[in-house]
C-alpha cells in the first residue's frame, strides 16, 4: 500500500528560506508521487504567546505561500490543524501514553523554555505529544522534516509502539526524512544556530516575501570568517559554508561544483551570486502567494475545502483509537 506522508509548518511569521530549503520544497516534489497531508499548525504556534490578529493573518500568509510552493491542491491536503477537533482529541488521549521524563529531555522544549522563561506553560511541555497526534491521526508512514524535529519524529515512534504494545496495531509507526543537504539552513547573523523564522534579529533571515534588494542585502551581509577563500568546511567556515550550501540548493549544482566555480573571486562576489540565486528560485513563489492572498474569498474556500478533507482523513483513526481504550 502506497504510504502516506505528513508534515506541519507553525503560522509564527512568514516562513524562511531555512523552512523552504529544509521542508517546504521537500513537502511539494513528495506530493508529486504520494498521498500528502500538510497542516499549518495553528495550535502549536500558540504555545508561545501570538497577537490575535497577526496570527489570523499569518495563518492565511503561510497556507498560501505554501500552496505558492508549487502544490497541487486537488491532490493534496492542505489545512489549518485548529479545523480539525480530533487533533486536540487524540493528543489528550495520547498524553497519558507519553511520560514526564522524555518530555522534559526534548531539546527544543529547553530551549524554547530558555527563550520564554515567564511562560514554560504546559502546551510547551506537551508540544511534541500533539505532533505526533497530527502524524498519528493520519497513518502517516513518512514525514518531511528539518534536523532541528529529528528528536520529536522519535518520540512519536517511540508513543506509536507503546500504544500498539498495549492495544494492537492501531498506528502506523511514522518515519522521518530529512533532506541530505539543507537539512539545517544556519543564521545569516550566527551560524552557529539554525536559522529560525521566530529571530528578533531579521539579520539572521531572508523571509520567503522578502523582495530582491532585501534578499541580496542580507546575502552580503551574512557573517563570515576574515579569510577570503570560497571552501566548504562548516567546523572552520560556518558563515561560507551555509552560504555554500544555500547556493548549492537553489542552482542545483554540487557543492564542490560551488568551490571551484568561485575560487580566487573573494567573499563579495559570491555573495551578491548567492543572493541572486535565492531571488531566482523565492520570486516565482513570491509572485504567486500574492495573487493567492489578492483573492480573500478564494483562498477562503480553499482552506475550507482542505478542512472537509482532513477532518474526514483523520475520523477513522480516531474512532478505533476511541473504540480499543474503551471511550
Ligand atoms: P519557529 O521559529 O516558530 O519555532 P521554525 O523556523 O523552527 O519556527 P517550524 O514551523 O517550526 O519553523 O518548522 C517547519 C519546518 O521547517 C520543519 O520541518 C523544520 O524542521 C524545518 N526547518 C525549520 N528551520 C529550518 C532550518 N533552519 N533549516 C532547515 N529546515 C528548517
Ligand atoms: N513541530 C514542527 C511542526 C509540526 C510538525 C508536525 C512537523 C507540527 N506537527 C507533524 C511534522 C509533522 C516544527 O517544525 N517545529
Amino acid at each position: 500500500m502506497q504510504k502516506t506522508i505528513f508534515s506541519g509548518i507553525q503560522p509564527t511569521a512568514i516562513p524562511t528560506l531555512g523552512n523552504y530549503l529544509g521542508a517546504l520544497g521537500n513537502w511539494v516534489s513528495l506530493s508529486k508521487e504520494h498521498r500528502c497531508i500538510y497542516s499549518i499548525v495553528d495550535m502549536h504556534a500558540i504555545t508561545v504567546r501570538q497577537d490575535p490578529e497577526t496570527l489570523r493573518r499569518r495563518i492565511r500568509e503561510v497556507y498560501a505561500l505554501v500552496l505558492a510552493c508549487g502544490l497541487d491542491h486537488d491532490n493534496t491536503v492542505l489545512y489549518v490543524q485548529s479545523h480539525v477537533p480530533a487533533h486536540a482529541e487524540l493528543c489528550w488521549i495520547l498524553n497519558n501514553f507519553a511520560m514526564f521524563g522524555e518530555l522534559g529531555r526534548m531539546t527544543q522544549f529547553k530551549e524554547k523554555s530558555a527563550k520564554h522563561a515567564d511562560n514554560i506553560n504546559a502546551g510547551l511541555f506537551t508540544y511534541p505529544v500533539l505532533q505526533t497526534a497530527d502524524i498519528l491521526l493520519y497513518g502517516a508512514g513518512i514525514v518531511p522534516i528539518g534536523e532541528d524535529q529529528k528528536q520529536h519524529l522519535e518520540l512519536a515512534r517511540n508513543i506509536a509502539i507503546r500504544f500498539n504494545g498495549v492495544y494492537g496495531d492501531v498506528f502506523t509507526v511514522p518515519e522521518p526524512v530529512i533532506p541530505k543537504m539543507g537539512a539545517r539552513i544556519m543564521s545569516l547573523a550566527d551560524p552557529s544556530h539554525k536559522m529560525d523564522k521566530s529571530d528578533p534579529n531579521p539579520a539572521g533571515y531572508i523571509s520567503m516575501l522578502d523582495d530582491k534588494d532585501t534578499i541580496i542585502q542580507r546575502c552580503k551581509r551574512a557573517v563570515t570568517d576574515s579569510g577570503g577563500e570560497v571552501r566548504y568546511d562548516p567546523a572552520e567556515k560556518p558563515g561560507v559554508s551555509n552560504l555554500m550550501t544555500i547556493y548549492a540548493l537553489c542552482t542545483g549544482q554540487e557543492l564542490e561544483a560551488v568551490g571551484r566555480a568561485f575560487e580566487g573571486q573573494g567573499y563579495g562576489a559570491f555573495k551578491t551570486a548567492v543572493g541572486e540565486a535565492v531571488d531566482s528560485v523565492l520570486s516565482p513563489v513570491r509572485t504567486k502567494a500574492a495573487g493567492l492572498l489578492e483573492d480573500p474569498d478564494a483562498l477562503g474556500a480553499l482552506i475550507a475545502g482542505g478542512a472537509e478533507r482532513a477532518k474526514a482523513a483523520a475520523a477513522p483513526v480516531l474512532q478505533k483509537v476511541r473504540d480499543v481504550i474503551g471511550l
